[in-house]
């Protein structure tokens, strides 16, 4: 029953061909009462998820790796250097009976330098971030003495004999490049068209300070998430008056996320074990590659960092590309380099392994993926359940700026049909509508979009997310992670069994969803 061609399973990720929005409400039986579905369900066969055709197979899919420009002919498909997101020229109206009332967006951060920890041994070329500035500076609230914006300048002193490991550069490893600092204005900027040019669930930029009452930010404790919503909030309100944003202590934060569960982190482990069957099969697989790479790099073949996954080599490659650099050359024998094939098969490996790891891999990926990323969950629960109480207070857009961990997780809590590792600028956006008129149900239903399309999961009570009544999304969210979060610190300390085992239907009371 699952569509095996590729194409349809990228068609289905992008939710082309699919149920559009505006067409009536999903048909379901979740009507007031009615169970949701909490076990783990199969994602769609693709060849994103099929080891032997990841392994044989050529290029990447059609997937962009090399610019943030995707073609306007192609706006959608998978672009790692820049996601699709919502914007004006796809944006789907749902039809006139719903009415947008509250948008929650969360979205990895835009594209950016790599990470210290995923250099090579020697690092011939150098990443230069003179053209812009990273600003730090603390400025008290009140009084009369606020503090000078001040910003880093990255300058390695020719006289200090020491050399940092890992990349050169006058860019901190990571920062959000130049390039990466522009995809973010104009994310904001395509925002705006939609939420406030085509929807006027934002207000404009020229109604004075609402947006400061009707819009909240938030970011983790990683700098690179703030870097980038500077950006964003100047593309939506061409501002550069200053901002607050939030952030939780960074210990405990939920975005990120950065609280303790280790029972979480064992699934995780365990996932990603010689012990789990697919993924030594996969490493395995990739033996030559990593030969072949190693040679090239310098990078020791004991060196487990780089070993355990593709995660760095993968980091490492699409960050040159996406900057237009050349894919890196033996040091001192320039004609010994990566190829094009070698990096399209470390970017076919890495999305197996995130497709293995947040849905491939059975119930105990979703267990992981429920616990490490249920506080989240349950924060976006309880936002939807205020708007639709009534209690919502001005707030009508919420924008979380996280990483590929906080999407990954929540495209797994989702059930997300096609998984694929989540490029930069990712986004998935919840759109809560008030349907117009008499309604069955409280009258709130809940669209979900990832790049700018309708989400299908592999859940049958989520389905194509289209318009779920707010109730099932609920039902679903409280099941797993409990209203408030209330079961999460037992799944992740292991006093409440993390993993279902029956595979039954855990029934919800939809008036208690909403409780
Ligand atoms: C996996 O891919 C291989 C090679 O492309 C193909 O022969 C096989 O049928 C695929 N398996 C599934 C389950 O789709
Ligand atoms: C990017 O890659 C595609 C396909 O591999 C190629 O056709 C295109 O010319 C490249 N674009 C740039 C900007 O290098
Ligand atoms: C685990 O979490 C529960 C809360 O669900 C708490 O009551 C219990 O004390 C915790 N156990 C340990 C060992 O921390
Ligand atoms: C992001 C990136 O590509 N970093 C490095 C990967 O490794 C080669 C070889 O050492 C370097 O030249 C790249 O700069």
């Amino acid at each position: 029953m699952w569509p095996s061609d590729l194409r349809y399973g990228i068609r289905l990720l992008l939710g082309l061909g699919s149920v559009q929005a505006g067409e009536a409400a999903v048909g379901n039986d979740y009507g007031t009462g009615a169970a949701v579905d909490l076990t783990w369900h199969a994602p769609a066969q693709t060849q994103i998820n099929n080891l032997t055709a990841v392994i044989s197979g050529k290029g990447v899919y059609d997937f962009i790796y090399n610019t943030s420009d995707t073609p306007p002919d192609k706006y959608g498909v998978y672009n790692w250097c820049n996601m699709p997101h919502v914007r004006r020229t796809e944006y789907i109206k749902p039809s006139k009976a719903y009415e947008l009332v509250y948008v929650e967006v969360i979205h990895r951060h835009h594209k950016r330098t790599p990470y210290a920890a995923n250099s090579f041994p020697v690092e011939p070329t150098a990443w230069p971030c003179t053209d812009e500035a990273i600003y730090h500076h603390g400025s008290p609230l009140s009084g009369s003495k606020p503090a000078t914006p001040a910003y880093w300048t990255i300058t390695p002193s020719p006289l200090n004999p020491f050399t940092p490991p890992g990349w050169r550069g006058t860019c901190e490893f990571p920062q959000i490049t130049a390039a990466g600092l522009a995809d973010s204005w104009q994310h904001g900027a395509d925002l705006y068209e939609v939420y406030h040019d085509l929807l006027g669930l934002l207000p404009g930029r020229d109604d004075g300070p609402a947006w400061r009452r009707k819009a909240v930010y938030r970011v983790t404790t990683n700098g690179i998430t703030s870097q980038v919503v500077g950006m964003v909030i100047h593309g939506l309100w061409r501002t550069a008056e200053p901002v607050a944003l939030v952030v939780q202590p960074g210990a405990v934060d939920s975005l990120e996320p950065r609280y303790p569960c280790p029972v979480a982190a064992e699934l995780f482990r365990g996932l990603q074990a010689k012990g789990n069957k697919l993924w030594r099969e996969h490493l395995e697989a990739a033996r030559g590659l990593f030969t072949e790479l190693d040679a090239i790099s310098g990078v020791p073949p004991d060196d487990e960092g780089f070993h355990v996954s593709l995660d760095h080599y993968y980091d490492n490659m699409s960050a040159r590309q996406c900057h237009q650099m050349p894919l890196p050359c033996k040091v001192g024998e320039e004609r010994k380099c990566v190829t094009q094939e070698m990096a399209d098969a470390v970017y076919r490996l890495g999305h197996w392994e995130y497709s293995h790891v947040y849905r491939g891999a059975g119930k105990d990926a979703l267990a992981a993926a429920v616990a490490s990323y249920g506080v989240w969950v349950a924060e976006l629960g309880e936002h939807l359940r205020a708007v639709v109480k009534g209690e919502g207070g001005e707030v009508v857009y919420f924008h979380n700026v996280a990483h590929d961990g906080s999407v990954s997780r929540l495209l797994g809590v989702l059930q997300a049909d096609v998984m694929v590792w989540p490029g930069m600028g990712s986004e998935v956006v919840f759109e809560l509508y008030k349907q117009r008129g008499p309604s069955p149900e409280s009258g709130y239903f809940v669209r979900v979009l990832f790049g700018g399309r309708v989400l299908k999961s592999s859940n049958p009570s989520l389905g194509v997310m289209g318009m779920l009544p707010v109730e099932t999304l609920l039902a679903y969210f409280d099941g797993l992670a409990g209203m408030g979060a209330s079961l999460v610190v037992g799944k992740c300390n292991g006093s409440i069994p993390a993993v279902r085992q029956a595979h039954g239907r855990a029934g919800q009371e939809t008036s208690t969803a909403l409780g």
